[in-house]
């Protein structure tokens, strides 16, 4: 589960919008290169979060800065959305969704170098 938001933005990235939770382990290597944007072979803290910032932006349909279940409903499922609203407000906050989206980061970085690749 902890790939959910990180496979929920791959799929906005990759333009169909639908099924991200049955491609919570689609992340591999051409995803990876996407979001790698100086080209150094790996995927930053700082990439990660730049893409992951867009990627709200673009959740966030009447940007309000929150995510309500309405907006999200085609990549998010309510278990996950509820995952990410981590004060069960019923809306996911741009901090509640980084905070998730770098914990996601974290546990993926299997290294500890701060860099996915
Ligand atoms: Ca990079
Ligand atoms: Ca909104
Ligand atoms: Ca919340």
């Amino acid at each position: 589960m902890h790939k959910i938001v990180l496979a929920a933005a791959i799929t906005l990235l990759a333009g169909t919008g639908l099924a991200a939770a049955q491609q919570a382990s689609a992340m591999h290597e051409g995803h990876l290169n996407q979001l790698d944007t100086d080209n150094d072979g790996g995927v930053s803290q700082g990439e990660y979060q730049t893409f992951m910032t867009e990627s709200f932006v673009r959740l966030d349909r009447n940007g309000d800065g929150v995510l309500v279940e309405s907006e999200v409903t085609e990549v998010f499922t309510p278990e996950q959305l509820a995952a990410i609203d981590a004060n069960k407000d019923g809306r996911a906050s741009r901090n509640e969704f980084l905070n998730q989206v770098m914990r996601d980061f974290a546990t993926a970085d299997r290294g500890g170098d701060g860099h996915l690749k």
